[in-house]
């Protein structure tokens, strides 16, 4: 059991700046209505879901700072304080420093992301993300040679969050993803759902979408990113690293050690709506899978 995985990753192995660049400059030239439509793997991986309401959306969350119940962060987040807010970006990057969130949003491009959204409790959803990709921002504070991985940090404020004052997580909720998988297209940091703003229960002003991971890695209220070469620690992990890995790849082929994670339950058919079977990579594995080329994915679960 001593066998890891070592992260080789060079800055060659992220998404080039060439096809960043190209990708802006298609944006730029495009102006709102269809912008999602027209950029190209994600918008396809997109097509055809027909999103869940916004009733589903809002009410059935997981967000434990506001109680560990689906209905408690709808019940009680509108205490929190979402304006100001900082975003402090730092490690292994060219321009380390505490971002104001409207100069963050100013600097980036907006998009809509209709993305598939599995759970590992086996429930999904789909839901219409309006974000821009986390590559941007971590292009804008420079990311040095060398780091290797994405740290993230929940804002922590027992005062206005009622859940903290029980240690059911080690707090602040904590997320990692690889550089890699944090440089790909995919990886939205979203800002709002249904062209509004993110409400608080989903994660306001700013939460990590990874569409081919389950939802305990979308890491909500963000306030920290730390660029760093070591494998960061991430909330559940640390909480019961049997159940729950680093990578949280939708895979079902390998189970949670509880139950099946091969078939899942679209929400808002009702209890007795039909399962359907889940798809590897939660449907995006003709994008993602070649980032875990050669990696036995029932280790590195
Ligand atoms: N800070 C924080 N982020 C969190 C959680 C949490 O408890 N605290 N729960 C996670 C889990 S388990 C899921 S399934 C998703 C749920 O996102 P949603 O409520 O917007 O559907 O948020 C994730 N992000
Ligand atoms: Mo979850």
């Amino acid at each position: 059991m001593a066998y890891r995985w070592t992260n080789d990753l060079t800055s060659a192995d992220v998404t080039p700046q060439a096809a960043f660049l190209n990708r802006r400059q298609i944006m730029a030239g495009m102006a709102g209505a269809g912008l999602a439509a027209m950029t190209g793997g994600a918008a396809q991986a997109g097509e055809g879901l027909e999103p869940n309401s916004w009733e589903d959306v809002t009410t059935y969350c997981n967000y434990y700072e506001f109680g560990t119940g689906k209905g408690d962060p709808s019940a009680n987040a509108h205490s929190l304080t979402t304006s100001p807010w900082s975003v402090t970006i730092d490690g292994m990057v060219d321009r380390p420093g505490e971002y104001d969130f409207n100069e963050i949003l100013s600097e980036m491009t907006i998009e809509e992301r209709i993305y598939r959204f599995r759970c590992v409790e086996a429930w999904s959803m789909v839901v219409p993300w309006n974000g821009f990709e986390l590559a941007d921002l971590l292009n804008m504070a420079g990311v040095k040679d060398g780091a290797k991985y994405v740290a993230f940090e929940t804002l922590y404020r027992p005062s206005e969050m009622p859940g903290t004052q029980y240690r059911v997580l080690d707090w602040p909720y904590r997320e990692g993803l690889r550089l890699d998988e944090a440089m790909h297209p995919l990886t939205l940091m979203a800002t709002g759902i249904f062209g509004k703003p993110l409400p608080n229960q989903n994660g306001a002003p700013l939460r990590l979408v990874v569409p081919w991971k389950y939802g305990f890695k979308s890491i909500k209220s963000i306030v920290r990113l730390t660029l760093t070469d070591k494998e960061p620690p991430a909330s559940w992990n640390m909480a019961n690293p049997g159940e729950y890995g680093f990578y949280s790849n939708v895979n079902p082929n390998v189970d949670h050690p509880r139950w099946s994670q091969a078939s899942e339950r679209p929400l808002g058919g009702g209890l007795f709506a039909r399962r359907k079977p889940t798809l590897m990579f939660n449907g995006y594995e003709e994008e993602v899978a070649a980032l875990y080329d050669g990696m036995d994915l029932t280790r590195f679960y």
